[in-house]
């Protein structure tokens, strides 16, 4: 009984933030964008599969501030707070059984390199969102890591079905270099969007600019617009 008004309070709130998130959505450059630059074959989103100015690699490269942290799964929290109505402090567990997506993207870093048809299994953001229920006010995310890093998204991209937080990548649990245990994926933002070793996801009722932001990179950080620096 409890755990269908819980079911039913979180469908409510995740439709009510797809109603409320479509137009904005609409609006974004990958679905408004009539000639988006790229090449190769036309992707999953529409989209020339490499983004302009990209190269395909097989290999995957590690980016971080020079620290690797490590958290045990027993000791792991993401705390999920700021603009919203029911803040919450999740254990690993609590993730786990929070219903689980499988999807297949594609990651691309700002230092031109493109990885493609990752297959990864993790937590919808707005399946998140849903659970706190963001205020009307709330307008972006600030995403913080174990490591001291932060980047911001706006609502309307960190709403697509396919930004996700992910714990197994292709299989195998994500990596600890790769921000294991869990980090977030964004395969339609350059790939800085996506905080590795996530601990925080704040609700924003305006935007701000997170740690590579404030130092010349893009706010927006699209790749089909070569949309790199500020
Ligand atoms: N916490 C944290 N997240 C981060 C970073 C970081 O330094 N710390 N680097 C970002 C950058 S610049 C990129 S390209 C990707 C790299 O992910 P990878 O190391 O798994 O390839 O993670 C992003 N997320
Ligand atoms: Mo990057």
């Amino acid at each position: 009984m409890e755990a269908n008004d819980k079911t039913e309070r979180i469908i409510e709130a995740r439709l009510k933030l797809k109603r409320r998130f479509e137009e904005k959505m609409a609006q974004t450059p990958s679905m408004t964008d009539v000639t988006p630059r790229g090449s190769g074959p036309v992707n999953r989103h529409g989209m020339p599969t490499v983004p302009v100015g990209q190269t395909v690699t097989t290999k995957w490269p590690v980016l971080d501030l020079g620290y690797q942290p490590n958290i045990p799964l027993d000791k792991w929290q993401l705390a999920i707070d700021g603009e919203v109505n029911h803040p919450v402090r999740l254990k690993w567990d609590d993730l786990m059984a929070l219903p689980q997506t499988e999807d297949t993207s594609d990651f691309h870093c700002v230092t031109t390199w493109s990885r493609l048809n990752i297959l990864w299994v993790g937590v919808r953001l707005i399946d998140l969102a849903a659970l706190v229920d963001p205020k009307g006010s709330a307008t972006h995310i600030m995403c913080y890591g174990y490591d001291g890093y932060s980047t911001n998204v706006s609502l309307e991209e960190a709403l697509k079905p396919d930004v996700l937080l992910v714990h197994t990548a292709d299989g195998e649990p994500l990596p600890r270099e790769h921000g294991g245990p869990l980090r977030m994926i964004t395969p339609q933002l350059y790939a800085w969007k996506g905080s590795k070793w996530i601990k925080r996801i704040e609700f924003l009722p305006q935007n701000k600019l997170g740690f590579w932001e404030e130092r010349g990179y893009s706010d927006t950080a699209y790749p089909w617009r070569n949309d790199r620096y500020a």
